[in-house]
């Protein structure tokens, strides 16, 4: 509410060349340090709800941010996954009541539609920051448009968005989808020449198409392969859940005969696609038939990795949280916060063939999974 007042100033100021208005649209230090401060009703954070749920969330917000709360609208993508679990959780005990926030979270349940009722909602109830999960990259200028206008600060979380003009979000925190995907397959090329495995013929389980999870994971095995040599012999969405990853799975093996390596774009995937692989009679792991790697490292995937089932995992970090309350946190003091800021993710694997990868010159460790690794998984 406040910063949408201070955003009209601005506008104002700026139009008549004020001098005295300079500063950006600070709000007062004093919002700082309001974590223990009681603030208006907490919303529920709901899980089933559509875009519909968050209307009916609407709280007064009565004195906006001058009593200390404040109200953050969220926009996940849905529920398809444990990384995205991990990730809401995250969020929602990041922007408790406890911590002086009121947070709107909705469910967008996988649909682009969703998230943009979603948002106009935000925009509607004058929330403080909006904060974005986007299902796909496109398609955000103009509600992003109308946000701005509505002088709403836009954070990006998780996948990045595509848009025309880039002051259309604040900033952007999450995983840089595209290194690691060039992690996992510099990887899969190590082994592969440490193990003697001439020929890999690769079923490639993709993410939900058009997200930027899937745009950048694809992208490094489609480069690899092309550089390698490597076959990629079926190429099909398994939407970053178990049963489509299983399904897919299921299919690709009536299809082809010679798989040898299965590339799946998130953990639940993998654990689809490792189900459908045992039901054919066919073994997984570093002396069976076909090797499973994956994405993200939940806990049930990191100890997959160090069974074997799954031969290199490569973290996608869910913890965003923090990370997102630490860029409201600058901008509640007046400062600009990075523009795009990745979060640095490892690389882990079953066995120790490979210590270290190099992509455009950098290195980056392989770690083998012990059950110590296990027990340090947050998520
Ligand atoms: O890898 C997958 C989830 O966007 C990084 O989305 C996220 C991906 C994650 O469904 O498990």
């Amino acid at each position: 509410m406040k910063k949408k007042i201070i955003s009209m100033l601005l506008v104002a100021c700026m139009g008549l060349s004020l001098v005295a208005c300079g500063g950006g649209n600070n709000k007062p230090a004093s919002n700082e340090g309001s974590t223990t401060e009681e603030g208006s009703e907490a919303t529920q954070p709901s899980d089933e709800g559509g875009s519909d749920e968050s209307a009916s969330n609407e709280g007064s917000d009565e004195g906006g941010s001058s009593d200390g709360v404040i109200t953050v609208g969220f926009s996940q993508v849905g529920a398809e996954s444990d990384w995205r679990t991990a990730n809401s959780e995250s969020m929602k005990s990041t922007f408790s009541e406890e911590n002086g926030y009121k947070l709107i979270f909705d469910d967008a349940q996988q649909k682009q539609e969703n998230q943009l009722t979603a948002i106009r909602n935000f925009i509607n109830q004058e929330v403080d920051y909006i904060v974005l999960a986007p299902t796909t990259e496109t398609g955000w200028d103009t509600v992003l448009q109308e946000a701005k206008d509505a002088g709403i600060p836009v954070i990006i979380v998780d996948r990045m968005v595509d848009v025309s003009d880039d002051t259309l979000y604040n900033c952007y925190v999450g995983g840089n989808f595209k290194l690691e995907g060039q992690k996992a397959c510099e990887w899969l090329k190590a082994y592969a020449d440490a193990k003697g495995i001439k020929e890999l013929n690769i079923a490639h389980i993709q993410g939900n198409i058009g997200a930027s999870a899937q745009i950048g994971r694809t992208e490094g095995l489609e480069e690899a392969a092309e550089k390698y040599g490597w076959n990629i012999v079926a190429q099909q969405s398994g939407e970053f859940t178990q049963a489509k990853g299983q399904e897919v799975m299921e299919s690709m093996l009536k299809s082809n005969d010679n798989i040898n390596v299965v590339y799946c774009e998130n953990d639940n995937e993998a654990f689809g696609a490792i189900d459908a692989i045992k039901a054919a009679g066919k073994t997984v792991g570093p002396d069976g038939d076909i090797l499973v790697m994956s994405f993200d490292t939940v806990k049930a995937g990191i100890e997959m990795t160090m069974a074997g089932d799954i031969i290199c995992n490569t973290e996608c970090n869910p913890l965003h949280g923090p990370r997102v309350e630490e860029l409201i946190k600058k901008m509640e003091a007046g400062e600009e916060p990075e523009k795009i800021a990745y979060v640095d993710e490892g690389i882990f694997t079953y066995g120790d063939e490979v210590a270290k990868v190099t992509v455009d010159g950098q290195d980056y460790d392989v770690t083998k999974v012990t059950q110590e690794v296990i027990d340090g998984r947050m998520y």
